[in-house]
């Protein structure tokens, strides 16, 4: 098959699935198309068949905003029509749905149209109804949308009041990526009193909670000795930061910034945490659960699809910071059953979502449309 991808490069969930799944279509043999405005961030070592197609925006005076969207339209009917790609996988629905829509308009109805929906594109942004009836046509268009959890799913239906049938695949993850000697290396630099550490990685806007990450670790050190390592960066880092000094614990917390590989600094943990507002999947998660660390999470959107409790995770309301502080306490205080716990969420990250079966779940949607 010849497929074109497109997913925002930047580091976030919705780059890496899409980047992984490209590598790994190319892997099958299948040629792949990436049509973005940057390089994807997780590209990394190229194989055979995957060409990277750059989006340049116009500039001029008169644009005070540059149409990112008609400019991807264009490249995409390009590269369809230059290089017979027969479908395009279009990640995040903003604005990629309706590019997608415009560049099969343009060429007269092909390509094949498949559009992954990834979270906020749905839940944040998509919800705004300045944008809600575009991302309505944008799915209602497409030949095949896919969602990355049951719920994401549900409320695509709900807020969109669509009823067009949306495929679930959650993201999936290869656990060979787990280098246990580098997260080693990162875990005496993180703990050199041999304490344990508790995780956090996201991109730090306000539907992660980071205040919550913060206080939770404040009320563990109440209890235990601990460090905190913070993977990312974003908008609410700078609060999060200002309360670790505020509350005399800035010592015990590392800020790291984009790390990359992430899960060698993820790895590195005894505990994940991800208190979310919002929350599709929660890829981070499942990075963690794959390096063998537990993750403690709220109940948002599909978290509880990754999270089996007890299975090497547990989730609790959003916003019952005591609640998450008591699990980790417990968890880290029972050296046995923490042993235990970082078996389970390995194992389950093995079982339901390794790259290969997820990946045919995507190939299965691609052939039933170009038969
Ligand atoms: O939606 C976002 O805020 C960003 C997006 C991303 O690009 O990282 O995250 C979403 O997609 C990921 C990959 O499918 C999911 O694992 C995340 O749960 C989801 N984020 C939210 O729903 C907040």
């Amino acid at each position: 098959m010849r497929i074109g991808v497109t997913c925002y490069p930047t580091v976030g969930g919705s780059g890496t699935v899409a980047t992984e799944l490209g590598l790994e279509m190319a892997r099958r043999g299948h040629e792949v198309h990436f049509i973005c405005y940057a390089l994807p961030y997780r590209l990394g070592r190229v194989p055979p068949g995957v060409t990277f197609h750059e989006v340049t925006v116009p500039a001029y005076p008169l644009l005070q905003y540059p149409p990112y969207s008609l400019a991807l339209a264009s490249e995409m009917a390009d590269a369809v029509r230059n290089h017979g790609i027969e479908l395009l996988h279009v990640h995040y629905a903003i604005p990629h749905a309706i590019s997608a829509y415009l560049a099969r308009e343009i060429l007269g109805g092909r390509p094949k149209l498949v559009v992954t929906l990834h979270g906020t594109d749905i839940t944040v942004v998509g919800a705004d109804p300045s944008f809600l009836p575009i991302v309505r046509l944008g799915i209602e268009r497409a030949d095949a949308v896919t969602a990355v959890s049951a719920a994401l799913a549900r409320e695509t239906h709900e807020r969109l009041g669509i009823d067009k049938p949306i495929d679930v695949i959650p993201n999936f993850v290869d656990p060979d990526r787990c280098d246990r000697d580098f997260a080693a290396a990162h875990r005496r630099r993180l703990s050199p009193d041999g304490a344990p550490i508790v995780v956090h990685a996201s991109n730090f806007r306000p539907v992660k909670r980071v205040m919550d990450v913060v206080e939770i670790f404040r009320k563990v050190l109440e209890r235990i000795p601990a460090h905190l390592a913070m993977v990312g960066d974003g908008p609410d880092r700078a609060a999060a930061e200002r309360f670790t000094r505020e509350k005399g614990i800035a010592h015990r917390v590392e800020f790291l910034g984009n790390v990359s590989p992430v899960e060698g600094v993820i790895g590195a943990g005894d505990v994940f945490l991800l208190p979310s507002e919002e929350e599709a999947f929660g890829l981070a998660a499942l990075e963690a659960m794959s390096c063998g660390v537990p993750v403690v999470a709220s109940n948002a959107g599909g978290l509880p699809e990754l999270i089996a409790e007890g299975e090497g995770g547990f989730v609790l309301p959003i916003g019952d910071t005591a609640g998450m502080a008591a699990r980790v306490v417990t968890l880290l205080s029972d050296q046995a059953e923490l042993a235990r716990q970082k078996e389970l969420a390995r194992g389950r990250a093995i079982r339901e979502f390794s790259t290969g079966p997820i990946v045919d779940r995507y190939e299965s949607v691609y052939r039933r449309l170009l038969g």
